[in-house]
């Protein structure tokens, strides 16, 4: 570790002197006008966050370090010529821009075996003593917490270590929680779907692979696709929510466990990594709407209009950033078709792909129609036998660790500060739009007195 760590100080401290020389000598230069829409609806498009790790364009979808998935899965290394690269190599890219060689991408493996195995027993009692039935999300977050008390990051900080070294036991600290969240996230699995038959690490394997093995899958394909969704739920640029929850909660210099358990509450959120469960919930629910396994387009049609009636979301569509099929969905669905084309769940996936998108566009509202990365994880992981839905969005925490814990280290690297922006009342948004206070007053009661008088003429009649 000791030649990946003083590579990668002595990258991340050259970029330090340049963010002080931006603020320093650039510090009033403009870089966008921000609208009152922008503000009311999510900060959607402001530029207000360093990301170095991942970024993402509407049109054309995440980019790692500048790579599409697709070249990050040609060009990183492999274990075997025809098998998927290792998420550690993903970890190496993100953190050090570079792509690893394989000899780098194994040192990273070994590593975080090692680490694996340091879990306190405290923290699997501490899981024990959660309900078996309480959400896999609470059991994962709970357990993130209890391993806060291992962090060094914090004795770090008493004992008064400069502020430039930081992004040390930040490392170290990353390093440890990364290694231990498969055994973690396959506990829980075992726990919950398998009456507490556990399964112990495979030294031999890799990170991912050691998850699927963990979890009680010994199938190569298996293995093939935790790597390749650990791949694909790595990083979605920093505004996300769990990545930005993260490294906001991060820059109060908190630990790393604090900082992920943080971003991995936002990830429980049902329009965020909890629409993966959500998703397969729909589609049952759809089969069981339909009466059949096979609904025809009028069918799926139907049930989608009945989901928009109802008032709820469709899970699976739409993006917040993206205008076009999530690049995600279809690199999963190739893998799908390479590996599973007739299974169930794939056939559905493709046929509602074929309707949903026309249904959203004709609310008029939606802004992207398409689907994202959550609506087929979850019916490809049940093609391969992973069917229990309560632990998709673990598993997508677990991915997403090699992002955002990556973005964190880099972040005390830079010595980024606090983060701390403005925030108003509504009545500061009201005046920029020349809004008065009373004469909104006058037209709501206004509003409110004809409304009253329709229901009184209506009743009386
Ligand atoms: N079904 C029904 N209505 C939808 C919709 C969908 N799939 N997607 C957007 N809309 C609605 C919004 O709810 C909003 O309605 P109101 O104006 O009545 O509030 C309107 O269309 C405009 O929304 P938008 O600007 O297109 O989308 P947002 O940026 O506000 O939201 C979401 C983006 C992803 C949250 C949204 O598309 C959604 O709720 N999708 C379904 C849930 C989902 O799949 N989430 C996972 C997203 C990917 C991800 O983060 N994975 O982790």
């Amino acid at each position: 570790m000791d030649a990946i760590k003083k590579k990668l100080k002595e990258k991340g401290l050259e970029k330090a002197e340049i963010l002080k020389k931006l603020i320093k000598d650039h510090g009033n230069t403009v870089i966008q006008e921000t609208t009152m829409a922008q503000v009311l609806t999510g900060m959607k498009g402001v530029v207000a966050l360093l990301t170095e790790t991942s970024s993402l364009d509407p049109k054309e979808g995440i980019r790692y370090r500048g790579y599409t998935i697709p070249e990050v899965r040609e060009k990183l290394p492999k274990l075997t010529e025809d098998g998927e690269p290792l998420p550690e190599g993903l970890f190496y890219l993100l953190l050090m821009d570079e792509i690893p060689t394989l000899d780098e991408v194994k040192q990273i493996s070994y590593e975080w075996s090692k680490r694996a195995h340091d879990i306190p027993q405290y923290v699997f009692d501490v899981i024990d003593a959660v309900p078996k039935d309480a959400h896999p999300m609470i059991q994962l977050n709970t357990a993130i917490l209890a391993m806060s008390l291992q962090s060094q990051f914090r004795k770090a900080y008493e004992g008064g270590m400069d502020k430039k070294d930081f992004w040390d036991p930040m490392f170290e600290g990353v390093m440890d929680l990364i290694a231990r969240l498969p055994v973690i996230a396959a506990y829980i699995y075992r726990r919950v779907y398998h009456n507490a038959d556990y399964i112990s690490a495979d030294p031999t394997l890799d990170w991912a692979a050691n998850m699927a093995h963990m979890m009680g899958f010994k199938d190569q394909n298996v293995h093939r696709l935790m790597q390749l969704y650990a791949i694909v739920h790595a990083d979605h640029e920093g505004g996300n929510v769990s990545a930005h929850t993260t490294h906001l909660v991060g820059s109060a210099l908190s630990n790393p466990y604090y900082s992920f358990a943080a971003g991995m509450n936002g990830l429980a959120g049902p329009l965020h990594g909890m629409a993966n469960q959500d998703v397969m919930h729909w589609l049952d629910k759809l089969l069981f709407f339909s009466g059949t396994d096979t609904p025809n387009k009028e069918q799926v049609r139907a049930f989608a209009l009945k989901t928009l009636d109802e008032g709820n979301v469709i899970p699976g569509f739409g993006h917040a950033v993206l205008r076009k099929t999530d690049p995600r969905y279809t690199v999963q669905l190739d893998f799908a078709n390479k590996y599973v084309p007739d299974a169930k769940y794939i056939k559905l996936a493709n046929n509602i792909y074929e309707v949903v998108p026309d249904v959203l566009l004709a609310t008029g509202k939606v802004k992207n129609p398409y689907p994202n990365v959550d609506a087929i994880s979850g019916s490809l992981l049940s093609s391969f036998g992973l069917t229990q839905h309560g632990i998709y969005t673990v598993m997508f925490g677990v991915s997403r660790s090699i992002g955002v814990l990556s973005s964190l280290v880099i972040d005390r690297l830079y010595g980024l500060p606090i983060e701390r922006p403005k925030s108003h009342p509504l009545e500061f948004f009201m005046k920029k739009a020349g809004i008065k206070n009373a004469y909104w007053r006058a037209m709501t009661n206004a509003a409110k007195a004809i409304a009253g008088q329709r229901r009184g003429g209506g009743m009386g009649r």
